[in-house]
């Protein structure tokens, strides 16, 4: 019965920092390349930072064999890109204001985020 119960804690616990505590790392682009991984259902990282105003490359690195990890959108950037497997492949992205701009696979199970400004 108390085991019952300290698993219930644990899953309450687990959820609380899936939803309201867990935050995806972020690269930025002043440490270097950014390098994107698309494997195993994440980008890694998913949250990249930019500078507004400059134009940028992403490099992004898809080792997942799924279909759908094939395709690369940045639906505000008006880009849509294929990667190909286990090879790099350079995204360009202009000069952007300061903001939030999501990018996805085909079907949305990828996520991830650009954020350009400070
Ligand atoms: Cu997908």
């Amino acid at each position: 019965m108390l085991f019952i119960n300290l698993l219930g804690v644990l899953l309450i616990v687990a959820i609380v920092w899936w939803f309201w505590l867990y935050k995806p790392k972020t690269s930025s682009a002043e440490s270097g390349n950014l390098l994107i991984t698309v494997e195993n259902g994440v980008y890694q990282p998913a949250r990249v930072r930019i500078a507004t105003g400059k134009e940028t490359s992403i490099t992004f690195l898809r080792k997942d064999a799924s279909p759908c990890a094939e395709a690369l959108i940045f639906p505000d950037l008006d880009i849509s890109e294929e990667l190909p497997l286990d090879r790099e492949k350079i995204i360009r992205l202009p000069a952007l204001q300061s903001g939030s701009y999501p990018f996805h696979c085909q079907m949305k199970m990828y996520k991830g985020e650009l954020v350009v400004g400070e």
